[in-house]
């Protein structure tokens, strides 16, 4: 475990977080947020009271690919757009869960609940304004609605069973660059790091440097991160520190999809292989 993200997040003083803060959540004359995403269940379900194997391996934690662009970003409901990050097979980003926050949250599951998905543990506060980049309704493509933002944090926790996640890799995302053009020339300076933070290990990803450290163009972009080993209730949190004299750090849409075990990934090779085998011979 390392806490480089908290040197970074201790690189800027107090004072310049609260102008940040008050620059990205300028309210808007036109819309209001409806609701907040929340734990789908009272806390009192949370977690200490699973019983863990104290056998287990700990969950790792590796970075995928970055700054992963339009249209299949944007598009990311959409299955004819072609997913370069998809692997699950159905050209759909976040087939096990999806999160746009103030929106909605498919695929949620209660804290501790035995059922296969993604509790909502907690996050910075909500917000989301008709500036925002349009991107595909979370709850299905292509109609878009504008995307919604968490400050600077959110902590998601893997639900189900053992077998759910034996042998399997979840491939999480998440969305950087959905500002309004005012605030894109001081969306600069950002990165994201993925950290476990409950259960079993205590991995992080490292810090990926969003953009490059460049500043926003208001064309969202997505960031995988790759989780295996997983033990159900592991917890795990996505960080974006307030970088000096930039808006606020902040966490957009994020995308859930549980990957096939590697004998089936293998299955597939071998069988497009032979394809191109059969197709070389005809
Ligand atoms: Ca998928
Ligand atoms: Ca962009």
């Amino acid at each position: 475990m390392h806490f480089d993200h908290m040197n970074v997040r201790g690189s800027h003083s107090q004072s310049r977080a609260r102008v940040s803060y008050s620059k990205l959540t300028a309210p808007s004359n036109t819309m209001k947020n409806t609701s907040t995403i929340g734990p789908a269940l009272p806390l009192a379900v949370a977690s200490g009271i699973l019983g863990f194997a104290a056998s287990a391996s700990a969950a790792q934690i590796t970075v995928a690919g970055i700054d992963v662009p339009a249209p299949q970003t944007t598009e990311w409901k959409t299955s004819t757009t072609p997913k370069t990050f998809d692997i699950d097979g159905d050209n759909i980003y976040g087939s096990l869960a999806s999160i746009n926050f103030t929106i909605a949250f498919p695929g949620a599951q209660a804290l501790g609940s035995s059922t296969l998905g993604v509790g909502f543990v907690g996050s910075g506060p909500q917000f989301n304004q008709p500036e925002y980049a349009d991107i595909d309704k979370v709850t299905g493509g292509p109609v878009d609605e504008n995307a919604g933002l968490a400050l600077n944090t959110f902590t998601f926790e893997l639900t189900g069973t053992a077998e759910d996640y034996t042998g399997k890799t979840v491939r999480v995302g998440f969305m950087q660059d959905i500002l309004g053009a005012g605030e894109q020339p001081a969306d600069l300076g950002k990165t994201l790091e993925l950290t476990q933070v409950a259960g079993i290990g205590g991995g992080a990803s490292g810090i990926v440097p969003v953009r490059g450290l460049a500043a926003g163009d208001g064309v969202p972009e997505f960031y995988f991160f790759d989780i295996t080993g997983v033990v159900p209730g592991d917890r795990f949190t996505i960080n974006s520190p307030n970088p000096v004299g930039a808006v606020s750090g902040y966490i957009s849409a994020g995308s859930f999809d549980l990957i096939p075990e590697p004998s089936t990934a293998l299955a597939l090779v071998t069988g497009i292989g032979m394809l191109s085998m059969l197709r070389r011979r005809g």
